[in-house]
């Protein structure tokens, strides 16, 4: 038994139109801004102590850990990941505190990427 034409003709509108917003409508997605977290030098915290902090709060393995460590002695500052708000504000916070119940002045920041 054949269908009537006007069935068949609204079968193949549909496969017409959902294939045209498949592939002509590309809605504009925001990604959610990405935050850099900085640590910078300082003359008092110990090299081994901030070794520690990279291994621990930034799952670093201990030479990438030194040698972050050695870049922020020696420039002053450096990036030591990349993450998204929430995370970034994490990690900072516990930073932060981590090195003032060791009575480090260590300093810890984030900024939008
Ligand atoms: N400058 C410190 C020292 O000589 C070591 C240090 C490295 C401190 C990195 C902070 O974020 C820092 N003991």
């Amino acid at each position: 038994m054949t269908q009537p034409l006007q069935m068949m003709a609204d079968r193949k509108d549909d496969a017409e139109n959902d294939l045209g917003v498949a592939l002509k409508t590309r809605p504009k997605t925001q990604r959610p801004p990405m935050y850099k977290v900085l640590l910078l030098n300082d003359d008092y915290t110990p090299m081994e102590f901030v070794v520690h902090i990279l291994e621990r709060f930034f799952g670093l393995n201990h030479a990438q850990a030194f040698e972050i460590m050695l870049t922020v002695h020696k420039k002053g500052l450096a990036v030591v990941g990349v993450f998204s708000f929430e995370v970034a504000e994490t990690k900072v916070a516990q930073v932060m505190d981590f090195a003032r119940r060791h009575q480090h002045p260590l300093q810890c920041t984030m900024e939008k990427e």
